[in-house]
Parts: C-alpha cells; sequence; structure tokens
C-alpha cells in the first residue's frame, strides 16, 4: 500500500510567508508531509523548475447572476470554475443576490441548486442584501450566519440594489451583532443618476461615458461614508474593487484611525484605464465596470495600496457578459446609452498570471505577498483559514503549479470561460498555472481539464476574526 495518493515532487513551494524546496505529500484530499524522500504515491507530479502555490482564492466573483431584463450573464457555474481552474484558482466566492422582495434564504437555495454538482473549484457563497426588512435582518440574516454564510455585500449604487444610509446602518448594525464581515460596493447612486442625466441630455451616450459618470468623487464620497457609517456601530468593512487614490487615502486614514477597514482592488485597476472605453462603435463597452478603470496615475497609486498593505486581497471581481450578444454587451438599449450596458468583465482565468507577471515578475511584489494577497488573506478574512488558503500538514490540497518563466500573450483564444472577449487580449506576461490540484485532485493537468464536473464543492464558512468589532477584539 502507497503511503501517500499524490506526491508533487521537486518544486519550489511558497507561502505567505517562507518559500522552500521540498515535496508535498497528499493523502485523502489533504497535505500529509511536506520534506523529501517521502516514498511511494498512487501518482507522482514532478514539479522541478516549478512553483508549487497555495490554489488562488478569487473572492469577488459573480456567477449566474440576473443582471437586468434581457441580460444574461456569460457564465454559469460550471464554466465559471473551470475558468478559474484553469486561471490557478482552487475556490472561488460568488454572490446569491437576494432581489427586492425576495426572501434570503430563498435567494441561496436557488444559487445552491445553480451550482450544485456542477462545480470544478470549491465554491463558498457571500450574500447580496437589496433589501433588508425586519425579518431579513431579525431572522434570515442571523440564521444564514449561522449556517456559514458569514460575509455578505452591500451597494451604494444601482436601481433595485443601492442602500440608504439609515438601511445601511441598519445592516452594519446586524453584522456586528452577527460577526458577518460586510462587503461594500462605494458609489454614490444620486451622484452618478445625476451626471448619467446630463451626460445623456447633452448627447453624450457612447461606453466611454460610462466612465465619465462615475468620476472619483463619486467612489472617495462614497468611501469616506461607508467608512464613517461603519464607525458609528463599530464594524468591520471590506471596501470591494477601489480604484483610485482618494478612495485608497479614505482607507488608509481609517486604518491609521485603527478602523478595521480592509480593502481590495482588482486588476483592472492596474492594467487597463479609461481610455480602454474609449473604442470604435461599441468597443468601449467591452470595458464597462464598475467603478470604471481610471488612469495610469491611479494605477501607480493601486499599486502602492498594495504595496503599503492598505490592500489586503486582489480579486478578479470576475462579472462576465459576451460582447457580441444581444443579451450582453450589445443589448439593443445599450447602443442608445451606457447605462444600459451590463457592468462587468470577465477575470477569473487572467487574474493569477496578470499580478504574477505585473507584480512579482516585475519586482513590484514579492512572491510570498502574491500567495497574501491571491490566496491566503481571502481564506483568512473570509473565515476558510488554514483549511484553505497555505500550504502547511493538515491543509486541504489546494494547489496550484506555475511554470514561472513561461510567456504567454493573452487572447482570448485560451480562455475557458463563457466569454466571447477577454478586456486583456493582447497582454504580454511571464509566468502560467499549468496545474491545478483541488483537495488532491487535478482539475487541470499540464494545461488540459482532467477533473471531473461535480470534484468542487460548496464550503461553509467560520466567522472570520477580521470581523471582530474593534470594541471586542
Ligand atoms: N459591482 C461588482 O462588484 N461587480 C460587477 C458590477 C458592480 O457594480
Ligand atoms: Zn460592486
Ligand atoms: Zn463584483
Amino acid at each position: 500500500m502507497t503511503q501517500f495518493d499524490l506526491i508533487i515532487c521537486g518544486g519550489t513551494v511558497a507561502t505567505a510567508s517562507d518559500t522552500f524546496d521540498c515535496d508535498v505529500g497528499v493523502r485523502d484530499g489533504r497535505i500529509a508531509a511536506l520534506g523529501t524522500d517521502l516514498g511511494a504515491a498512487g501518482d507522482v507530479i514532478n514539479a522541478s523548475g516549478k512553483l508549487v502555490l497555495p490554489g488562488g482564492i478569487d473572492s469577488h466573483v459573480h456567477i449566474a447572476q440576473p443582471s437586468g431584463p434581457d441580460i444574461v450573464m456569460a457564465d454559469d457555474f460550471e464554466s465559471a470554475t473551470r475558468s478559474a481552474a484553469f486561471g490557478g484558482n482552487t475556490l472561488v466566492m460568488p454572490f446569491c443576490l437576494q432581489q427586492r422582495g425576495q426572501g434570503l434564504r430563498d435567494a441561496v437555495t436557488g444559487y445552491r441548486a445553480l451550482a450544485e454538482g456542477r462545480c470544478h473549484t470549491d465554491v463558498s457563497f457571500h450574500l447580496i442584501i437589496s433589501d433588508p426588512t425586519g425579518s431579513v435582518l431579525g431572522q434570515e440574516l442571523p440564521a444564514l450566519v449561522e449556517d456559514g454564510y458569514t460575509s455578505f455585500k452591500v451597494f451604494m449604487t444601482y436601481d433595485g440594489l443601492a442602500l440608504a444610509d439609515m438601511e445601511l446602518l441598519k445592516v452594519f448594525s446586524c453584522a456586528r451583532e452577527t460577526g458577518a464581515l460586510v462587503m461594500v460596493h462605494a458609489e454614490n447612486y444620486d451622484a452618478i443618476r445625476f451626471l448619467t442625466e446630463q451626460l445623456e441630455q447633452g448627447g453624450k451616450t457612447a461606453p466611454k461615458h460610462h466612465a465619465t459618470s462615475r468620476p472619483i468623487a463619486v467612489e472617495r464620497e462614497a468611501t469616506h461614508r461607508a467608512i464613517s457609517l461603519a464607525e458609528l456601530v463599530d464594524v468591520p468593512i471590506m471596501i470591494v474593487h477601489v480604484s483610485n487614490d482618494d478612495a485608497i487615502q479614505q482607507i488608509r486614514w481609517a486604518q491609521n484611525r485603527g478602523l478595521k477597514v480592509y480593502g481590495e482592488t482588482c486588476p483592472q485597476y492596474l492594467v487597463l484605464t479609461e481610455k480602454d472605453l474609449d473604442g470604435l462603435n461599441m468597443d468601449g463597452a467591452k470595458y464597462v465596470c464598475s467603478p470604471p478603470p481610471r488612469d495610469k496615475a491611479s494605477q501607480q497609486a493601486c499599486w502602492r495600496g498594495i504595496q503599503a498593505g492598505v490592500f489586503q486581497v486582489f480579486s478578479s471581481d470576475h462579472c462576465p457578459f459576451r460582447y457580441d450578444d444581444p443579451r450582453g454587451k450589445l443589448v439593443p438599449n445599450g447602443r442608445t446609452s451606457f447605462r444600459w450596458v451590463p457592468n462587468g468583465i470577465p477575470g477569473v482565468e487572467t487574474r493569477l498570471p496578470i499580478l504574477f507577471s505585473e507584480g512579482v515578475k516585475k519586482g513590484r511584489i514579492d512572491l510570498n505577498n502574491f500567495v497574501a494577497l491571491t490566496a491566503t488573506n481571502h481564506a483568512k478574512m473570509y473565515g476558510l483559514y488554514p483549511r484553505k488558503g497555505t500550504i502547511a500538514i493538515g491543509a486541504d490540497a489546494d494547489i496550484a503549479i506555475w511554470d514561472p518563466d513561461r510567456s504567454v500573450t493573452i487572447s482570448q483564444s485560451m480562455m475557458h470561460g463563457g466569454a466571447d472577449y477577454t478586456p486583456y487580449e493582447g497582454l504580454a506576461v511571464t509566468g502560467w498555472p499549468v496545474t491545478t490540484i483541488v483537495r488532491g485532485q487535478p482539475v487541470v493537468r499540464d494545461g488540459e481539464l482532467v477533473g471531473q464536473m461535480g470534484h468542487g464543492l460548496h464550503l461553509p464558512r467560520e466567522r472570520s476574526p477580521y470581523a471582530r468589532p474593534a470594541a471586542t477584539g
């Protein structure tokens, strides 16, 4: 009888704190040994010359989420998690969106059914609270947190989603009581509506005006307001998809005052700019996401935020719509105004290679920081550590094996999701994940899909220690 189900040998292992050469022995889906000369195994993967990293955790993806009348998201759970696995991820965290008037439990049941048996990677759901009624905050949310849905997102903009300040305060208060971590989409709803009306009245309806309608002040103001409201009730918050220095300064200001305010940024804020929205015809629609990509100075600011530790997590905000599709970016109404173009871009497969290449290879961050930003901190922030997000004895054997020197020019032809374009077309990167292992089972091996759909499981989570109010720890 062999001692291990799988040994990954000869590679360089990196965690959020250390880098070392050793073999990894896997038994029953968990890491059982780190060392050399581990003996016999049912399967051996030679990782010499490769990096052996914790599988990526993408704590901000949208899958199969209703996004407006006649709009369909490009990914279901099968295609999204396949794409994630090819991008070196072993766990993704999508959202259960509560529609107004809908019960939270009902929303969860619906998304769980869509995911059941169809995932290649593990998944763990956040909630989106759009209708914080008394029963939602009094009964449903506490019960769901108890069941392992220990984080949720709130929106400060969008028709049907935006919460008023009173509602935000009630939701924040409920998060404090239940121990859930709140993620905040910080943009000022009324300011966007006002600017959108003005632009449309002036005939400025092309996709590039999506960015004009959501300038930095819109994000800065909402970021500051969210921080202030959270301070009032003493609840930690995560400001997601931060795009620019003004918003970063608000978060840094809060952190310097000892508030538990966390930050997330995404690839689009490092390598895209507002100019990408100014394509021929409707081409700019491919880059419509919120907040919009800004300028080179904002990209530099996001790098500084990463380097200075203002951001704990780097996520994709994968939110894919097909481009050449009337139910996607080319929805007929979208041609009449940017306001109808569905918001979001694909990115779960390219998140890790972009940060590895632009960050590690270009010397902006080290490999251990890369692991922290893309895996370990996601597990810590969202109540999955140390089962997930590291390479340690007893942890789930969620591993991505990387060729750190492979040169790749990103193109849609090599993507594995449901979208028909990538916003990163033509971007040259160095370093690519070649094998992805989820709980000891190779899902992608040497660039080929070898896993079975349905291997990916839904994971309930613990309450995050980072969600504890400042007053209690
Ligand atoms: N916010 C997200 O987090 N994703 C896509 C669209 C949006 O506004
Ligand atoms: Zn958002
Ligand atoms: Zn998002």
